[in-house]
């Protein structure tokens, strides 16, 4: 069926696909999810989503991942709050394919960002306790697709050189002990359950290997994604 007047609804997303096999792609900051994506565009019938970041740099002109580096307490509420959107919007879109990858999701947005801000104390208990809610109220009333976590687990100072090598602006001030603390809460949700909701089944990759290697670390996971697919 082709829906014309509201494509993100739905039940049209139901008829075009009744449920695609959800994987979502997890791990710290510069683990090397988009590489991991990547790989898999070789492949026919994968719907592959990328992270919205462009969105982040850019909302109606305003690059609100540099307002919340530059300030985190001033913005963090407001990053979150559209992250929160954008991550929502990846995981409602419609899927004309058997298997969808996902970069991030929902989950990890709570359970390790705005986890981290609560504890770190950069967002006020108030600003907490609204976003848990809003959290909490997704989760409860909305279906979320997730049949796969592959969890890209990396060592802190690993990714602190590649954060530093790639350079993106924005993240020119992120110290190491935010990738340690990033890193703790991504172990404690994934491999130490430590949250009720892990909502699929983890597939732990070794992502500290170099380009020229983690193709073959990829490949042990095409099996288990593409299982639907073949
Ligand atoms: P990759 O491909 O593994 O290198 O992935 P990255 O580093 O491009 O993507 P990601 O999601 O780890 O981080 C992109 C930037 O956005 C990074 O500076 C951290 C930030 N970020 C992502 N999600 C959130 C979030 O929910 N809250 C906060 N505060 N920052 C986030």
């Amino acid at each position: 069926a082709v829906c014309t007047v509201r494509p993100f609804h739905n039940n049209c997303a139901m008829a075009m696909n009744s449920k695609p096999f959800t994987v979502f792609v997890e791990g710290n900051i510069g683990s090397g999810k988009t590489t991991f994506l990547e790989h898999f565009r070789q492949f026919e019938d994968i719907t592959l989503l990328t992270e919205p970041v462009e969105e982040w740099r850019n909302l109606k002109g305003w690059n609100l991942l540099d307002l919340m580096y530059k300030d985190t307490a001033k913005w963090a509420m407001t990053f979150q709050s559209y992250v929160s959107l954008t991550m929502l919007e990846m995981h409602q879109r419609p899927t004309p394919t058997p298997v969808k990858l996902m970069e991030r999701s929902l989950y990890s947005a709570r359970y390790c960002f705005v986890e981290h801000m609560m504890r770190s104390g950069t967002i006020h208990p108030a600003e907490f306790a609204v976003l848990d809610e809003w959290f909490k109220f997704i989760m409860n009333h909305i279906h979320i697709d997730a049949d796969l976590i592959v969890y890209l687990k990396t060592t802190p100072s690993v990714v602190y050189e590649r954060i530093k090598k790639r350079a993106r602006s924005e993240e020119q001030c992120v110290p190491l002990s935010y990738i340690e603390e990033l890193h703790k809460l991504h172990e404690d949700w994934l491999i130490n359950r430590q949250h009720a909701e892990c909502p699929a089944p983890v597939l732990v990759i070794d992502a500290d290997l170099d380009l020229s290697q983690i193709t073959e670390e990829y490949k042990k996971s095409e099996h288990q994604i593409l299982r639907k697919a073949v």
